[in-house]
């Protein structure tokens, strides 16, 4: 079609404006071991649990990143590659028993129930260093230390782990919804905004991008990442019953706190819209280059899964 509009029903993102699809899932095809490296259960878990249907949204912000910044996306390639297995482990950790118990994932059998616990506890332990070692392999060597350092700190107690930490421990002692509130944005921060904006900063970052060029992009990947979380419980609250078995299995009815339901679905809808503007003036200083990252808050924040 010659129109030029937006198609929001589409898959996320559409095939005509996709550089980076193709290359992201070649280059974790590449990256993980084969039963010549290791045993061949653990092999096939592996690819199980990176290659499913994901949208790729963290190694997209990479390369995004990269190229906004003057960089190359080949680059940024293991960067990308890393993130995104960094969060294949996150959720299939958190869909095991001890944690979020969710039988569905990506439309399809868990890890842990297409195999077993052992093995997607195994398989997510193998995840995160394997990430590591790509960064590692970048060059210059002072690159590699500065995204190694970066994607540890995004993943660790201080932000993934201790935002899930505390989202498993949840909030029944808080009875005020401002108290309530701020729970929530800080769950938030460190469980899906830490690894959206350390995407951005690593592309950055190995495209030899400044200082303030990165506190732009950390400031946006703030706003993206609250924005994606908003429409993430929008989705929840709103989507139809075959999208929402596809994206988690269960959320519904388990008393989760959200946004919904913590200030109505409608003043939801308005705070996405908020933050969408506030993502978007984000990048103001930034040039042409960073269109497919306004292109990509115009998706997050209008998106069907
Ligand atoms: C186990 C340390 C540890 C952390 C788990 C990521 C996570 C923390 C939990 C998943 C539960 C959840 C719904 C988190 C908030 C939003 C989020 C990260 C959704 C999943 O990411 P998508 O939509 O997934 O990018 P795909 O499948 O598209 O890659």
């Amino acid at each position: 079609s010659p129109s030029a509009a937006v198609d929001h029903a589409a898959p996320f993102p559409t095939v005509g404006d996709d550089p980076h699809g193709a290359i992201i899932e070649a280059a974790l095809q590449r990256c993980l071991p084969g039963e010549d490296r290791c045993p061949p259960l653990l092999a096939e878990a592996l690819r199980y649990t990176v290659l499913g249907p994901g949208k790729r949204l963290r190694p997209r912000l990479v390369l995004m990143a990269a190229e906004a910044c003057g960089g190359d996306a080949p680059a940024a390639l293991p960067a990308a590659c890393a993130v995104e297995l960094i969060h294949a482990y996150s959720l299939a950790h958190d869909d095991l028993p001890a944690m979020d118990d969710d039988d569905l994932r990506r439309g399809r059998p868990t890890c842990h129930k297409r195999f077993d616990e052992a093995t997607a506890v195994l398989a997510g332990d193998a995840l995160q260093p394997l990430a590591f070692e790509l960064l590692a392999g970048l060059s210059p060597a002072d690159t590699a230390a500065r995204c190694c350092a970066e994607l540890a700190r995004a993943a660790g107690a201080e932000a993934l782990v201790g935002g899930q930490v505390d989202d498993l421990a949840g909030a029944e002692a808080l009875v005020e919804t401002q108290q309530l509130r701020q729970r929530l944005e800080r769950i938030h921060a460190r469980k899906t905004g830490a690894m959206i904006t350390v995407s951005l900063r690593l592309g950055a970052i190995v495209a030899g991008a400044s200082q303030e060029i990165l506190s732009t992009l950390t400031a946006f990947g703030e706003r993206l990442g609250l924005l994606f979380q908003v429409t993430d419980d929008l989705l929840d609250a709103t989507g139809d019953a075959e999208e929402v078995g596809k994206r988690t299995g269960k959320d519904e009815g388990r008393g989760k706190l959200t946004y919904p339901v913590l200030m109505g679905v409608e003043a939801t809808r308005e705070f996405a819209d908020r933050t969408a503007a506030e993502a978007l003036q984000s990048l103001e200083p930034l040039d042409a280059t960073a269109d497919p990252l306004r292109a990509l808050v115009d998706k997050v924040h209008h998106r069907s899964h």
